[in-house]
This record gives C-alpha cells, structure tokens and sequence, in this order.
C-alpha cells in the first residue's frame, strides 16, 4: 500500500488511487535503474502532499506579489540557506520548476538570442539545453558543440579550447545526461577563462554525489551552477540555480519575471527537506556507496561481455553499447523492462544507428542504492541483465518472467520509502 495512505482519494477517485497504488507496487517491485531517477525520502513525500501547493507567492521572499507569506518566505528562505550551505555557493535560487527551464533562465541571464554558446553533443552525453538543434536552445543561439574521443568515449579538451578560440562563445556549459567520468571542473574552468565566456556547471546528474563529497564540487570554477532537484540529490522534481554574487541579480530576474510566474511552495518546501537530508554524514555514505555500486556493477558486466562507453564508471552511471550482443538498445531496454529491469535506451558516441532506436542502454545506480543495495548484490545484477538481453537475442519470454520474480524476490527484502 502507498504510504502516506490514500484514504480520500480512493473514496474521491478511485480510478486515480488505483493507477497510483499499481504504480508504487511497481516501484517497488522493480530495479529501478535510470540513472536520474531515485526513491524520495517519506519526509520528502510529505512535504511535497501538503497545503503549500494551495498558495500563490510570485516574486521572493520579503518581495512578493501576494499578502499570506507569512509561512511561505521562512520555507524558501530555508531551502535557499540549506543549498548555500551544501554547495557552498554565495547565492541559490531554488524557484525553477525544473531543469530545462532553469538552463533557459541561464541563458536569458547571460546572453542574447543569436549569440553563441557552446554545450557537448546529445548524441555524445551532453543534454538537450545545452544548445542540441531541436531544443529551444539550439534554434534561439548560435550553438557550437564539443563531442567526446572517439577512441575511449572521453572529452577531448584540445578540442574543447579549439572550438572556444574559433567560436568564441559566451558561455560554455560543462555536464550532462550520459557521462559515466568525472567532470574536470577546472579544465573547463581555464577554457572559458581564455575566451571570456561563463562557465556553467549542470550538476544535474551529479549533484547529489557533489553534495555527498563523491564527484568533485565545480564551486570556483563554474560561475554559475544549475541543477535539478530529483536525481541523485533524491528531492522532489524541480531545479536550482547557484552562482557567486556577480550574476545572482541576473539569474533572479531570468527565472522571474523572465521566464515564470508562481514557484512551486510545495517543491520547495521538499527541495528545502531534501538538502536537510544531504546535510546529515549518512547522505555522504549513500553517494559514496552510490559510485561503489557502479563501479562493481560495471567490472561484474564487463565480465559477462559487455562494452562500456569509456571502459567503465567514476559516478552513477554506466553506458552500454550493445553492438556486440546482436541487439539494439530498445529491444533490449524493453526486455529489461519485462525482466524487472527498468533502464533506457540511449545514443551511444558515434552511434551508427538512430536516436529513436540507438545502440545503447544507459543504467544509473542512484535508485538501487536508496533502497539499500550494495556491492554484494552487484553480480547478481549484472547477471540478470545479461541474462535479460541474452533472452531478448532469443526471444525467449518465459526467461524475462524468471528473471522478474527473482528481482521482486530479492527487493522484497529492502523497504522502499512511500510504500508498506
Ligand atoms: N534527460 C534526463 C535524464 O538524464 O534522464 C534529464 O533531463
């Protein structure tokens, strides 16, 4: 049963209450291994499910739009506190409804439609926002990108500063959505310094593990910081921006009256739970089993045969290239998914085939590792995926089956936050 329990609702909506109770069984029930998905916290839940989301507040704290902030300021100003103590940032906005938006107020705070910016390849990890041609952000700028090496699917920063001296752009963004290595915050840093450009950080993927002292923190190199709130910092969904004081009027004034209008009170108030929680010494155990987690699932997976985009994992993601196992990414994210699984399919570096039927699987260790797996269980992990895409080769669905009750076997033991 979903916890906190659904009592009016079911008597409200039954059909509703339903479609949400199936969906936390299956939550349960399920390796849940996207890479930016996690389990909140109960405490997050609530939150979240509370009478904030009753209320208009435009505008920030001590400077709204609406009378009734008597409660609402003292919740955003805590979460704004509780992200500059984490990060360690002078100033945090924590109003984006979420990161695309909040990577649209970097871009509204820090440049001019037309002018050039430069962000990594989608196809090579990089995030639609940085600039790819279908995104707002690639038609509206002037978009240059970076790729990765070829040869060990890692960035190539003569090729970074190369295209910064030719193209001069006002703002490099470092991260994204498929980069299983550390991110070298300074190297870019020293780019961006050559050419005049803002560095921006997208910690989105990994700030849970920054928070937690298990990827390096881009505090001092990137001036300004964007993240979203529901990946490995495991809050609810939503975003902030983070800067030094030199751009914190700018990204204010993007993200409103910019580009928004009313925050999310109730996000907030989860956002400004979860940072409580990244601030305790068992928050810094759980990023760093998170990367110990991906790291043995990874060697377990390359010994059973499988390629790794760049050899291997730093963080909390591993990217497969399924080339050599005779399947495409989809089918076999969709036997996955059968299999108890839950993954997907992803363009790996250079990939031959096309986006909306790529050559790899992208898995993420965040969501496994709240629900308290740990190295130990990494084989066994290992070895259902492999047995998963070898039956997806096979089409052989009564395998999948097997493997589906072996996984609910195994998380039976391992409570889940938001279900009993
Ligand atoms: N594309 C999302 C992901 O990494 O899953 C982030 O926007």
């Amino acid at each position: 049963m979903h916890v906190p329990a659904l009592n009016a609702l079911t008597q409200a909506d039954q059909e509703l209450a339903g479609l949400i109770q199936g969906e936390a069984e299956r939550q349960h029930d399920t390796l849940r291994m996207i890479a930016s998905e996690n389990y909140v916290s109960q405490a997050v839940l609530e939150a979240t499910g509370t009478v904030l989301t009753n209320k208009y507040s435009e505008g920030y704290p001590g400077k709204r739009y609406y009378e009734g902030q008597k409660f609402i300021d003292p919740i955003e100003e805590l979460a704004i506190a509780r992200a500059k103590s984490v990060f360690g940032v002078d100033h945090a906005n924590v109003q984006p409804y979420s990161g695309s938006p909040a990577n649209l107020a970097v871009y509204m705070a820090l440049a001019k439609p037309g002018d050039t910016i430069m962000g990594m390849a989608l196809p090579m990890g990089g995030h639609l926002t940085h600039g790819w041609s279908v995104s707002a952000t690639g038609a509206w700028f002037r978009a240059v990108q970076y790729t990765v090496r070829r040869e060990d699917g890692r960035i190539d920063f003569d090729e970074v500063r190369d295209i910064a001296l030719r193209e001069r752009p006002k703002i490099i963004f470092s991260g994204g959505t498929a980069i299983p290595r550390t991110i070298d915050f300074p190297r870019f840093a020293e780019i961006a310094r050559e050419v005049d450009a803002v560095l921006v950080a997208d910690i989105a993927h990994i700030a849970g593990l920054i928070a937690g002292g298990a990827h390096p923190s881009p505090v001092g190199h990137a001036e300004v910081i964007s993240t979203t709130t529901h990946k490995t910092l495991r809050g609810p969904r939503g975003a902030m921006l983070m800067s030094d004081e030199k751009h914190a009027k700018a990204l204010d004034k993007a993200v409103f009256p910019g580009l928004q209008g009313g925050p999310h009170n109730h996000t907030t108030a989860g956002i400004a739970v979860a940072l409580g929680e990244a601030a305790k010494p068992e928050f810094r155990t759980y990023a760093h089993q998170i990367v110990a987690n991906a790291r043995a699932l990874a060697d377990a997976l390359i010994e059973r045969g499988f390629d790794l985009v760049s050899g291997g994992t730093d963080n909390h993601l591993i990217l497969l290239d399924l080339t050599n196992k005779g399947i495409g990414g989809k089918p076999a994210a969709r036997a996955l998914d059968r299999a108890g699984i839950e993954t997907n399919y992803n363009t790996v570096p250079y990939d031959t085939r096309k986006p909306f039927d790529p050559s790899g699987v992208r898995l993420g260790t965040p969501a496994l590792t709240t629900r308290g797996l740990t190295e130990a269980q990494m084989p066994q992990v290992a070895d259902w995926i492999s047995r998963a895409v070898d039956a997806a080769v096979k089409d052989d669905e009564p395998a999948l089956n097997t493997i589906a009750a072996e996984v609910r076997e195994l998380l039976a033991g391992y409570p889940m936050p938001g279900w009993h």
